[in-house]
């Protein structure tokens, strides 16, 4: 038996089209190379799309290739991610999967108080497919505190293979870079399964153990933010072999998908000036070779007079494109101009760490009795999300004002 675990795929990231392109390009490749390799089914473990309402063109793509799966008789097994939801709780794949393209295995039903998830059986193989879908702010964590752990060892326990598919960061497996980050303990999942094909964390992760067997994280299949890209380069999926016949042995291959090569800069300024760090920027860009390459840029340090902005980072793209290169990113978030700090105190931080420290700062000065600082802290940051909404294709301004009061509604608790 052969199958692929693809995880956090994010199609419709990116605002630059360039850099659209590169990720679809990716999913375009990796679905190729499953039909190619006649894998028996696909796992998608969440986030197939990085919004609730992609784009038509990127919907019509993904259609387009689960519709070429069908053809080849290969089966895609999927939950939705904390990235395919709307505030309000809709989502994507629940149309994907009316259109017969693909199977949300998260389904179960309660009783008692407690969730019985229903297996999928994989008619091919006979494999058993199941799992729990993934929410913002680690709403899925009632699914597991809630789940029916004895009734699903029954109904796994005559099956010879068994996966289990999430959509969350595992505690003992979070990197140190992500300690903050929110997490749950590996002993949430459900033991007895043959494979754990996870998603959610951005890193690939491949760790044994005895009563879980094989938890795997393919990490994203494309780059999907700055830190990411400068980290990996590119992502990738695995396509997994298993020898059925009574040992289990299976072989893991994760398969890059190198779309674009990729070039790291990075200019640390030690208290010079915007021109000094241009003409720095305009030197390394001279020495590499940046034939048909995605660049990406960071700055760091102090700029000891003027401001970031001074950089004229319009001709340093022009000098990118004249050179060839696919694409110039540049971040700049590390790089402190004197002339800011000393009216703003600003410390060397991302948006999303600038926000979550000035949320911190502000929790609990409203007291209410409905309220606690856990629940405080998840209701900001899904108003934050639902406010981040883009009106969509062809929304228009009535209809998407609309759909925002809606999900925000939702989220504070107001009926009419
Ligand atoms: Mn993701």
């Amino acid at each position: 038996m052969k199958f692929a675990h693809l995880a956090d795929l994010h199609i419709g990231s990116w605002r630059e089209p360039k850099m659209g392109d590169l990720s679809s390009k990716a999913f375009i490749e990796a679905i190729d190379l499953c039909i190619k390799e006649k894998v028996d089914f696909i796992l998608f473990a969440g986030d197939l799309f990085n919004t609730a309402l992609p784009p038509i063109d990127k919907l019509k793509l993904v259609t387009k290739k689960l519709k070429e799966l069908q053809d080849n008789q290969i089966p895609v097994y999927a939950i939705p991610g904390s990235h395919d939801f709307s505030p309000s709780g809709k989502t994507m794949i629940d149309v994907l999967e009316n259109a017969g393209l693909l199977t949300n295995i998260c389904k179960g039903k309660v009783i008692d108080g407690l969730l019985q998830l229903k297996l999928t059986i994989d008619q091919k193989t006979g494999t058993g497919i199941t799992g729990i879908l993934g929410k913002k702010g680690m709403l899925d964590r009632t699914y597991y505190e809630n789940l029916d752990y004895t009734y699903l060892q029954k109904e796994i326990s005559p099956l010879q293979y068994k996966i289990f598919l999430f959509h969350t960061t595992l505690t003992e497996l979070k990197p140190k870079s992500q300690e903050k980050s929110e997490s749950q303990p590996i002993s949430f999942l459900p033991k007895g399964f043959d494979y754990y094909a996870g998603g959610h964390l951005h890193l690939r992760i491949e760790e044994q153990l005895p009563d879980y067997n094989q938890i795997v994280y393919p990490g994203p299949l494309f780059p999907n933010n700055f830190s990411e890209l400068e980290e990996c380069g590119s992502g990738g999926f695995y396509i997994i072999e298993v020898n059925t016949e009574e040992t289990k042995t299976s072989k893991f291959t994760w398969i890059p998908l190198q779309s674009v090569e990729h070039l790291n800069i990075k200019i640390e300024s030690k208290h010079q000036t915007p021109v000094q760090v241009e003409e720095q920027i305009k030197q390394q860009l001279e020495n590499h070779d940046l034939n048909n390459k995605l660049i990406t840029l960071r700055l760091s340090g102090h700029l000891i007079s003027g401001k970031v902005n001074d950089i004229n980072f319009k001709s340093l793209v022009e000098l990118s494109q004249q050179r060839g290169a696919y694409h110039l990113l540049k971040n700049t978030s590390g790089l402190q101009s004197e002339e800011m700090e000393e009216i703003f105190g600003l410390s060397a931080s991302t948006s999303e760490e600038t926000e979550e420290r000035i949320i911190q700062e502000h929790l609990q000065q409203v007291k209410t009795d409905f309220l606690d600082k856990e629940g405080e802290l998840r209701l900001i940051r899904n108003l934050l999300h639902a406010a981040s909404t883009e009106k969509a294709e062809g929304e228009t301004k009535t209809t998407f004002e609309k759909r925002i009061l809606e999900e925000t509604d939702a989220l504070v608790g107001i009926k009419n």
